[in-house]
């Protein structure tokens, strides 16, 4: 076996290095590795302290989260951490002092690693955290039992429940670590060491005793951290769980509390909770990793950018750029809509201020780097054209010539379109290997998603490019294939094709929206097409007529045209599918002529409207999800099931916890997703067709990501 822990002398202090790359994930051999070497410190007469270290850019990123996928029963798991318990009971027990030398991160079970140290030292850069939670399961190896003893139960429930690390000066505030080093860490960390071995100090955090008050306050902030998580972990297993812990280790004496962590633990790793953020932690990676483009094709510096279009998704797309500290100019027709698309984002941006999360002062400088214009001054200086006009073919057809005419030759021309043909922009700009899809979601300055949507002429240095720049924009980049609504939209398609026919057989909007709430989307189809404007689909549905096309397979309803044509667009036009305080208020409550235009829709149709149960709305809308996107995988639109779970999650906010609708997909069992198809085939019609792929699978006994994700 390779040494992922390698053992040595120096200025007579054991160094003891963990080199796993690229993060020293503790896989099993690696937690071995380092309980002999800590044992071969303490036996070797020439050393008087031992530093535990990381070998390249990090300490120990936690345990090796693949291996979670070996532990099939929660009894599996009890077993494996009972192990791991007792071998950070013997590190503790070591009879030299034994210090963690953090830089980088100190992670999930590398932080409990550090824990069972006697000291903690770190670089000033460094972050420590308990990320657990995000992954559906809680610490394992004691993080719940000693973090409350270090840093006491408020700081170790934030920490524990919200996962995010905490900079190195702040774990000095709260305990957690010891000293700061500036310089080399390793030479500090020996001169630390070497100074307690001196004074005989050596310090168990297991032993540290909670006052009675501390226990009062600490059994307080587990109710008050539960109160919150009902609004902060909805639907969500694990942060529940972790307070269970941490209330256990107030309470009960450390190995007792132990052994209900290791049982608390051992029911998350195997809850579906936990195999479905575990999926989107490496889905989420992987997207990255695209076909064709090679992990180091050339790419560019985007360094300045223009967005035309100063509509409410161009104003959030420049938003984007400049957050990023990217200087952007705002090109639009005249000053009038160049006025109105600042005025949104100045709205914007004090809202963010009333939050907190930005001062006066940030906000001042952000707009600064946004640049109105009504000309093309200044586009041969720019990286990269952001188109974001009116989805008109024609319209868009001349932005792209007009683009290409005034930049330079290697400047990117990017669409925000979300259904048209990107290889006839590409034609039009006379550039095509320049051209690519930036489809942004709304609001743009606040998805996280981006798809890069790949022409058949896309250059691979403009797909490498444009990863990078969704990472410096904050967003997560998935490329995929030239199709009409591209991965998200074409089955967004099927999504709402369902949620229209739910209504006109007898559910009312609220229902449905309500049962996708509580499924755990932020916001359920009509509150969400209300959001982003019935025009907008509207016009695309008039622009697919046109050339004989409509979105989704299936009978369209008539219900949004007709809301179309009475001006009733949305929230910005103060009614849509619900009747909203004013135009642009938020405030909304059901009106009674939807119901009444279901009424006259299903009567035209001969629907007898029924009662519909909640079930019905989950298992139609998901199975029209799934069966397309089995579609778009089979055609190759999307590289990976991965990907469109990704999609879904960054782009419609589809609830972690279930994965993404592929990932959801298996977990229902695809052979039920199958039989559901059928059976609305024959109930409702052959538009139900089942995807063939979906077909092959369920014939092979496999689910979209192989058998191993569920089982
Ligand atoms: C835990 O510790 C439970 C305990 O309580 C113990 C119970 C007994 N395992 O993110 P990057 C891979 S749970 C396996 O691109 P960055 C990653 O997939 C764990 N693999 O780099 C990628 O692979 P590839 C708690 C891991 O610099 C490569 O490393 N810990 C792990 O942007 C580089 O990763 C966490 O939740 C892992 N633990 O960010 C921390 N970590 O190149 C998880 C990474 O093939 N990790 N990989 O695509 C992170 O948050 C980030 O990776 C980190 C680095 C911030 C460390």
């Amino acid at each position: 076996m390779a040494d992922l822990v390698r053992y040595e002398l120096k200025d007579g202090v054991a160094v003891v290095t963990i080199d796993n790359p690229p993060v020293n994930a503790l896989a099993p051999e690696v937690w071995g590795q380092i309980d002999e070497a800590v044992k071969r410190g303490v036996a070797d007469p020439s050393a008087g302290a031992i530093v535990l270290i990381g070998a390249g850019t990090t300490f120990i990123a936690g345990a090796d989260i693949k291996a979670f996928d070996l532990l099939r029963t929660p009894a599996d798991s009890m077993t494996r951490s009972e192990g791991t318990h007792a071998l950070l009971k013997r590190m503790e027990d070591a009879t030299k002092p034994l210090v963690a030398a953090i830089h980088g991160n100190a992670l999930g079970g590398g932080l409990e690693v550090a824990q069972a140290c006697h000291f903690r030292v770190a670089t000033k850069d460094a972050k420590v955290g308990q990320p657990e939670a995000l992954l559906g399961i809680i610490p394992g190896a004691g993080g719940t039992q000693r973090l409350p003893r270090l840093a006491g139960a408020t700081m170790a429930l934030e920490m524990c429940t919200g996962g995010r690390p905490v900079p190195a000066p702040r774990a000095l505030a709260a305990g957690i670590i010891d000293h700061i080093v500036d310089g080399n860490l390793l030479d500090g960390a020996i001169a630390f060491a070497k100074a307690k071995a001196g004074a005989h100090e050596i310090r168990k955090v297991r032993e540290i005793v909670i006052s009675p008050d501390g226990v009062q306050a600490g059994l307080a902030a587990c109710d008050a951290m539960r109160a919150s998580l009902k609004n902060t972990a909805k639907g969500m297993a694990a942060p529940y769980a972790v307070v269970s812990a941490i209330e256990a280790g107030l309470t009960l004496p450390f190995d007792q509390g132990s052994v209900r962590e290791r049982e608390l633990f051992a029911d998350c790793v195997v809850s579906t909770e936990s195999k479905a953020l575990r999926h989107l932690f490496f889905a989420e990676r992987e997207v990255a990793k695209v076909p064709g483009v090679p992990k180091d094709a050339k790419t560019n510096d985007i360094t300045r950018a223009a967005v035309i279009g100063a509509g409410t998704m161009g104003g959030g797309i420049a938003m984007t750029y400049a957050n990023a500290g990217i200087p952007v100019l705002l090109k639009d027709v005249d000053r009038a809509a160049l006025e109105r698309g600042l005025g949104t984002i100045r709205r914007n941006y004090d809202v963010t201020m009333s939050k907190g999360k930005m001062t006066a002062e940030q906000v001042e400088k952000t707009m600064a780097l946004i640049t109105p214009t009504t000309t093309y001054d200044g586009f041969d200086q720019v990286d990269i054209v952001v188109e974001a006009v009116f989805e008109n073919m024609e319209l868009k057809k001349t932005t792209f010539a007009e683009a290409a005419r005034v930049t330079r030759a290697d400047c990117v021309l990017a669409s925000n379109s979300s259904t048209l043909d990107i290889d006839e922009f590409a034609r039009a700009s006379g550039r095509p290997a320049q051209v690519v899809g930036h489809h942004f979601f709304s609001p743009a300055n606040v998805m996280k998603l981006l798809e890069i949507v790949r022409g058949r002429e896309t250059g691979k240095d403009v797909i490498a490019t444009s990863l990078k720049l969704s990472k410096k924009l904050g967003k997560v980049g998935v490329v995929v294939g030239n199709c009409f609504g591209f991965v998200a939209n074409r089955m967004l398609a099927y999504y709402m094709r369902e949620a229209y026919l739910l209504l006109e057989e007898g559910a009312s909007v609220e229902q449905i929206d309500r049962v996708l709430t509580d499924f755990g989307l932020p916001v359920g189809p009509f509150g969400m097409q209300d959001i982003a404007g019935i025009d907008v689909g509207a016009r695309i549905r008039q622009y697919l007529a046109s050339i004989g096309k409509s979105r989704a397979e299936g009978p369209q309803s008539a219900i949004p045209d007709r809301l179309f044509e009475m001006g009733r667009y949305g929230q910005k036009t103060g009614a849509g599918w619900y009747m909203y305080d004013a135009p642009g208020s938020r405030n909304r409550t059901p009106d009674l002529l939807i119901e009444q235009l279901a009424n006259e829709e299903a009567k035209k149709r001969g629907i007898v409207r029924r009662p519909i149960a909640d079930e019905e709305i989950v298992a139609r809308i998901m199975t029209a999800l799934a069966n397309e996107g089995a579609r778009v995988l089979e055609e190759q639109f999307a590289t990976r099931p991965g990907d469109i779970d990704i999609i879904y999650v960054y782009g419609f906010g589809f609830p972690r916890q279930r994965g993404g609708p592929m990932f959801y997909a298996d977990s229902v069992g695809l052979s039920t997703v199958l039989s559901r198809v059928n059976e609305y085939r024959a109930r409702f019609g052959d538009y139900w067709e089942p995807a063939p792929l979906l077909g092959r699978l369920v014939a092979e006994g496999r689910g979209f990501y192989g058998e191993s994700a569920l089982t």
